[in-house]
């Protein structure tokens, strides 16, 4: 069986120090769980003043990461943006592309993230590209249209043979404890997969965020083409973090 995903985002939380704590942890006790990394990929999104420390820490383990966020441009006068190639020259293997909050907060435009998918895409990793509808669009019924949309102009122009993570994170279930129902969560899953599919892509997981807890996550994972999850809260603590990856 394919292995689940289990990304953390840890969002503007936890110091360099804490960042190595909670590695050093994770790493204690994922090595006392039989064959973990043989059911779980795990996936660290640290602020960017705790890449290093998550880097250096991760080396030679099967442990990824990566930063929330990247500039669309490698390097030059934009003083307080990160630098994609920095990230991959401390070994990140993914990027965190267009979360809702750098969406909605820092006003991300689709245009903006295609071109950090592309940039992304041309230094050889690989982005957890995250898509969604905030709760007036999920009221009006305009769930896929919004989410298929946000995949159109995001992907635009990328090589659709390279591995890609699509996180489908509904806005209002973000850090809210309203979680999507199974049903919500299935429809929207399939339904991108089918688009995804039909356009090409030959190597796509689909990732459900969104107040993802350990109560919670057994009856998302079994939902079709739920591959793993991007989880927030429920991230920051190694225990209702494993306890999470445990139900793969
Ligand atoms: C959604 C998620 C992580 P939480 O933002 O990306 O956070 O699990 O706290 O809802």
């Amino acid at each position: 069986m394919a292995k689940k995903i289990f990304a953390a985002n840890w969002k503007l939380n936890k110091t360099p120090e804490e960042a190595r704590e909670f590695v050093i942890n994770l790493k204690n006790e994922t090595f006392k769980i039989e064959g973990f990394f043989d059911k779980c990929e795990v996936i660290l999104f640290p602020s960017a003043f705790s890449l290093e420390a998550v880097s250096t820490l991760c080396a030679g383990t099967a442990i990824g990461f990566g930063p929330q966020n990247i500039y669309s441009q490698n390097s030059g006068a934009f003083t307080g943006e990160n630098s994609a190639e920095v990230a991959k020259s401390l070994r990140s293997e993914f990027i965190l592309i267009g979360h809702s909050e750098r969406r909605e907060i820092f006003k991300e435009a689709d245009a903006d993230l295609n071109k950090k998918h592309l940039l992304t895409q041309q230094l050889g990793l690989t982005s957890v590209f995250c898509i969604g509808e905030n709760l007036e669009q999920r009221e009006a019924g305009k769930t896929l249209e919004v989410c298929l949309a946000q995949l159109e102009k995001g992907l635009q122009g990328a090589n659709k043979s390279e591995r890609l993570i699509v996180a489908y994170e509904p806005v209002w279930a973000i850090g809210t404890g309203k979680v999507a129902t199974v049903e919500q969560v299935a429809e929207v899953h399939q339904k991108l997969h089918d688009e995804l599919v039909s356009k090409g892509y030959a190597s796509v997981q689909l990732l459900y965020g969104g107040s993802v807890k350990p109560d919670n996550a057994a009856e998302l994972l079994k939902i079709n083409y739920v591959d793993g999850f991007l989880i927030g809260g429920a991230a920051l603590k190694v225990e209702s973090f494993l306890q999470i990856c445990n139900k793969a």
